[in-house]
């Protein structure tokens, strides 16, 4: 018709894990033909952060950029969740700076993390509001439905296991560490944000209905949380082509599917004990490997990696030997993950790592940590998409992994046939779901139309 575009503002929250698929939602709207603005909060928490936005800003001209200054806050917490406060904190500082745009905003897509404060400062305007769930749609029915389990639970004492309405129990293991305690700043942000969810128009989601029917249909029929708002699942949002590209030349010499790419995130650090193990169990498991390192959770922070003293040089020995590679410092994962080189993905299961493992067909050997990344992993071996062994874990809780077992299920990972049918059968859903017409992509346009009224 004859309707102006909508003018879409996106509001992200910290960390690259809420950022990529932000900016991705962005230029996926953009390329749909709608014109969008997108906030860009200082000062950011990681180098990661800063890079990645300079470089999508300059990559993708037409999305505009709206720069706003919130005070950071001090504590002893994860700096990362300071900072999901500080932006809590702040839509006296972010909505003004939208309200003058023009032409004028005609919805909001609002981050999970900031979901509370925000819904009802806009809520009042009668502009829509929709909320960008950045994790899994098995983690949005945990995470909507927490709220309940809490009151019901109030006289005891533990967490306990969560029994989530029309899709699974979320054993007390798998339960995040942050929200064990009550008190905890991330729990609290939590519970507020569950709560406020309500209020939103939709709930958009980087998954696709073939992986995640269950839980879709479940939150869709209100069944986990009755009157819940429609859950538009809109994955898997595609990598974004920026302007400069770094390539991993190295890759390019190693044989088809010879390479398992290792890596935990953006903001896991591992200690140097379990450093060393994981190399032994590397180096025992007999494939090529490309482990990218990371010891400080905010890259700031990190120093010059001296590999030997931390690997030992022996082990740095091996690795050389093996034509193995380690790195320290950002790479460009999904490149690596779209090469064909790359035949398994040793991951922590954060959401965006599973979609894009997902999307190239490289199946992961799940080892989660913290956060929603549990949840995930049982999702990576129930859909297929991967093996788990539950039992690993971290230091402190539970048994330390030994390199033998590491090494044996590398094996596994890299060469059983039966791990390799069923992540290209997921990798062909996961295409099929952006297709024309198809389930992701139908409810992308749906979601448009609905946006211009
Ligand atoms: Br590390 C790293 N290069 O070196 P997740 C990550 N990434 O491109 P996280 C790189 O950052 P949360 C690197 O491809 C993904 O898109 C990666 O998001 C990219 O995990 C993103 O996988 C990381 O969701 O965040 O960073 O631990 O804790 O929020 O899940």
């Amino acid at each position: 018709g004859d309707q102006p575009p909508p003018h879409i503002a996106i509001i992200p929250s910290a960390g690259m894990g809420h950022l990529t698929p932000s900016c991705r939602l962005a230029t996926t709207l953009a390329t749909q033909g709608c014109h969008v603005s997108f906030v860009v909060i200082h000062p950011m928490v990681s180098n990661a952060e800063s890079n990645s936005m300079t470089t999508f800003l300059s990559s993708f001209p037409s999305i505009h950029p709206i720069h706003v200054n919130v005070a950071p806050l001090t504590g002893s917490g994860d700096p990362f969740f300071l900072q999901f406060e500080a932006i809590r904190q702040s839509p006296h500082l972010i909505l003004p700076l939208l309200n003058s745009s023009s032409p004028p905003i005609t919805s909001f897509i609002v981050d999970i993390a900031l979901a509370s404060t925000f819904l009802p400062a806009i809520t009042p305007t009668g502009i829509s509001t929709y909320i960008f769930f950045t994790s899994s749609a098995s983690m949005l029915a945990f995470f909507s439905y927490f709220p309940i389990h809490k009151v019901n639970k109030t006289a005891a004492a533990t967490v306990g296991d969560v029994e989530v309405p029309g899709v699974s129990l979320v054993p007390m293991a798998s339960v995040p560490m942050a929200l064990h305690d009550p008190e905890e700043l991330f729990t609290i942000q939590v519970l507020e944000n569950a709560r406020a969810l309500v209020q939103a128009n939709g709930v958009l989601i980087n998954t696709f209905e073939a992986l995640e029917p269950k839980a879709l249909m479940a939150l869709n029929d209100g069944v986990v949380v009755p009157g819940f708002p429609p859950v538009i699942a809109v994955g898997l949002l595609k990598q974004l082509s920026l302007k400069e590209k770094m390539g991993f030349p190295w890759l390019d010499e190693q044989p088809e599917r010879s390479v398992l790419y290792v890596s935990f995130g953006s903001r896991t650090a591992m200690s140097v004990e379990y450093m060393r193990e994981l190399g032994v169990g590397l180096v025992k498991s007999g494939a090529k490997f490309l482990w990218v390192i990371k010891m400080k959770k905010v890259d700031k922070e990190e120093e010059q990696v001296d590999l030997e003293q931390v690997l030992g040089e022996e082990m740095v020995e091996r690795i050389k030997e093996r034509g193995s590679m380690v790195v320290h410092g950002w790479v460009e994962q999904e490149e690596i993950l779209k090469h064909g080189a790359v035949g398994g993905f040793l991951s922590h299961c954060g959401w965006n790592s599973v979609m894009e493992a997902a999307l190239h067909g490289v199946p992961v050997l799940a080892w989660p940590r913290h956060g929603d990344q549990r949840v995930n992993a049982e999702l990576v071996r129930r859909s297929g998409l991967g093996i788990w062994m539950e039992e690993w874990s971290w230091g402190g809780e539970g048994k330390v992994v030994k390199g033998e077992e590491i090494a044996e299920r590398v094996k596994e990972l890299m060469e059983s046939p039966a791990v390799r049918s069923s992540v290209a059968r997921m990798a062909a859903e996961a295409v099929k779901a952006v297709g024309e017409g198809r389930s992701s992509e139908k409810n992308l346009v749906e979601f448009i139309a609905k946006l211009k009224g």
